[in-house]
């Protein structure tokens, strides 16, 4: 397996168990049918509590019912599963980052309890509702919004979301609307249990990407949650923003995964396939290319560890993430694009990863920030002027 600056003998001997126990899980329960999961467009449900009962959701949040690991050793943990696949990090990402870590940092005491231990084993699904279908890439001009309920206790939401990964098999989603009760209104954080009456969630077919992944819109028509069913502890666009960063961590480490399963993919490759009376690996032209891949995902990497260090001690800035979020998935699309070309036609079957990979990337380039997105942040952090406004 690549590792071409030796990063193993870096490791706890902690980071190496949760590595090898993901490395494992995704060679025993992933590789033998995630293609078939993509062609049917299915995700491994089954795979939703075996990864809870492995401690796969938020392992890096200091709570009783998660295991409290580092953030390398989380790392390695979202690098190992989309070395998989994709859609199979989304799930741990979306669980975790995304609905974990803000009822964690954000919630009551009450909420806590009611979603952490169930999140954390999967006994239950939570998905995370920021994007609109006229609100993407600018989610703070959202028109969802919260009213405040006739008896003044609680708030009745209306509006949509769209993109939503897991919505369509989700127990509760955390939707972002803005607070028309409150002076500006700023944006709050609603957990809403999906079996209430005036929401709805529909799944989007038709993916060409991310296709072993369930995406899907959520519908508000005069919903009602009761006043404790907000997010306390936080108010304006800090909150979703600020759970991004946490996602967009890991999946910088995640396209590491995917790049390096890319290259052991091809690299194998062009070692049995023989053309011209030999493997064709002998050829400098395919010799050059996994030079320029190796070189490529061990620079991925190498950023991603920094990254977990500077996050360890509490010195990690947004910005630093759009960095490695925007380099690492740059990386991963185009490791992804030519491994499927060293494998020639087999190449774009699901008998071999690259295709897979390759047509996944286009949604981890576009979601939790597109490319251009995190260009403008860099631009901006570099020269002190936004380019949004
Ligand atoms: P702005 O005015 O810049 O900031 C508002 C407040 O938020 C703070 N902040 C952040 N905090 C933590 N992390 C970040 N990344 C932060 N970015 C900003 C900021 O300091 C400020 O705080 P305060 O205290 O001063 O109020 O915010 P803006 O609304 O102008 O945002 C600008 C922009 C364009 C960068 C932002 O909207 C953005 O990142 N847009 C991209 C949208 C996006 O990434 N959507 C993702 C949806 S979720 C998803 O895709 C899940 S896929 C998951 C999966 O399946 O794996
Ligand atoms: P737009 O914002 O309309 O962008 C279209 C194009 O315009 C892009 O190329 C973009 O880079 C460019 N652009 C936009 N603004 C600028 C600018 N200022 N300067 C230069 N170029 C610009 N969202 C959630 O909330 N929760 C989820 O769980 C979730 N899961 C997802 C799963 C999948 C499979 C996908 C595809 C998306 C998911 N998303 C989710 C939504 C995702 O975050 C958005 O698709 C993304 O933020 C981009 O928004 P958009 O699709 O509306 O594109």
């Amino acid at each position: 397996m690549l590792d071409y600056v030796d990063l193993e003998a870096d490791l706890s001997e902690e980071e190496r168990l949760i590595r090898d126990t993901a490395r494992e899980f995704v060679d025993e329960e992933v590789r033998p049918d995630i293609g078939d999961h993509f062609e049917a467009g299915t995700f491994p449900e089954g795979l939703i509590t075996e990864m809870g009962e492995l401690g796969f959701y938020a392992p890096n949040l200091d709570h009783e019912s998660t295991a409290n690991v580092g953030e390398r050793a989380y790392g390695l943990l979202m690098q190992e599963l989309e070395a998989g696949d994709s859609g199979v990090r989304s799930m741990a990402s979306v669980q975790g980052a995304l609905v974990m870590y803000p009822i964690h940092a954000f919630g009551s005491e009450a909420q806590r309890e009611r979603w952490l231990p169930d999140l954390a084993d999967g006994s239950a699904v939570g998905c995370f509702g920021l994007t609109e279908p006229d609100h993407g890439s600018n989610p703070s001009a959202m028109e969802t919004r919260a009213e405040r309920a006739d008896d003044g206790g609680g708030y009745v939401l209306n509006g949509s979301k769209t993109w939503i990964t897991n919505a369509p098999i989700a127990d509760v989603a955390l939707v972002w609307a803005k607070d028309r009760s409150a002076e500006g209104s700023p944006v709050r954080g609603f957990l809403v249990e999906t079996d209430r009456d005036g929401i709805e969630t529909n799944h989007i077919d038709g993916k060409l990407s991310m296709r072993a992944s369930i995406t899907g819109e959520i519908s508000l028509a005069d919903c009602y949650v009761p006043a404790e069913n907000v997010l306390p502890d936080v108010s304006g666009m800090k909150g979703p923003l600020s759970c991004l960063t946490q996602a967009r961590f890991g999946i910088a480490w995640g396209a590491v995964g995917a790049a390096r399963d890319c290259f052991e993919a091809a690299r194998e490759y062009a070692t049995d396939r023989e053309q011209f009376g030999g493997p064709i690996a002998r050829f400098q032209l395919q010799q050059e290319k996994l030079a320029d891949m190796a070189t490529d995902i061990t620079t991925a990497q190498s950023l991603a560890y920094r990254l977990a260090d500077l996050k360890e001690r509490g010195d990690l800035r947004p910005q630093q993430v759009s960095m490695a979020k925007r380099n690492n998935v740059r990386t991963c699309r185009e490791v992804a694009r030519t491994a499927r070309e060293m494998l020639g036609g087999n190449g774009i079957t699901t008998d071999y990863s690259p295709m897979r990979h390759l047509a996944n990337v286009e949604t981890v380039y576009t979601y939790e920030g597109t490319d251009d997105i995190h260009t403008l942040i860099l631009g901006e952090d570099l020269t002190g002027i936004a380019a949004f406004e």
